[in-house]
């Protein structure tokens, strides 16, 4: 198996972190997302349908968007999928995550970080986090995961940016169900921070 992931891409960390969880055997290929798209490797073009990280080749095919590629791993694998009547949570969560936190945190992240915005724009995005972020800690307060059976593919992506929370100028500290939660997720056999888990590999 063979992932095209960025060290700043929490989006690839959802994928890597499931290979890291799961302890499957795959190769990690760090692409400079500073290059211009046509000007990335030819082997990443050529499977990269969206022109983004993350992309999972397995068996020849190849896998693009961090949920559904957690879905393919959650079932080819049968593990970090919850109880199969969980199933529909774990849709539920995975389709919050895309249009919510994964949409508020990693673009104030990202506006904070790389690619300045005037004051209008970082407001409106920390007040999504913010409601985001409410909306995870009053669900967090009366259950350890994101399901009640235990960690799953809802917890990954939905947990994914919030590593880098203080990145995003947001103290972990404000939303103490999600701190807790963040804890006990670093602590599962084989969890790395994206800091590790991402770091660029030794040139092949
Ligand atoms: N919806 C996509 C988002 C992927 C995404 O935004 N990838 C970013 C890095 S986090 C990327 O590849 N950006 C570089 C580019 O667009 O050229 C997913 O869930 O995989």
């Amino acid at each position: 198996m063979l992932l095209y992931a960025n060290s700043e891409s929490g989006h690839s960390y959802k994928a890597r972190s499931f290979l890291l969880l799961a302890n499957v055997a795959h190769e990690y290929r760090w692409i400079d997302l500073n290059t211009p798209r046509s000007e990335r490797p030819a082997e990443f073009v050529a499977v990269a349908k969206f022109g983004e990280v993350p992309v999972l080749v397995d068996d020849g095919r190849a896998l693009c968007q961090s949920n559904a590629i957690l879905i393919y791993l959650a079932q080819k694998f049968g593990v970090l999928r919850g109880e199969p009547s969980e199933w529909q949570s774990v849709l539920e969560w995975l389709s919050w995550e895309t249009n919510r936190i994964g949409f508020s945190v990693p673009n104030l992240r990202f506006s904070l970080r790389w690619d300045k915005q005037p004051a209008d724009v970082l407001s409106y995005l920390r007040g999504r986090a913010m409601v985001d972020l409410r909306t995870l800690d009053a669900f967090l307060s009366s259950s350890d995961y994101l399901l009640k059976s235990g960690p799953s593919i809802a917890d990954i992506s939905c947990s994914a940016y919030l590593f880098w929370l203080s990145q995003a100028g947001i103290a972990e500290a404000e939303f103490p169900n999600v701190q807790r939660w963040l804890s006990s997720l670093s602590k599962l056999r084989g969890w790395l921070h994206p800091d590790d888990a991402l770091a660029k590999p030794a040139q092949r």
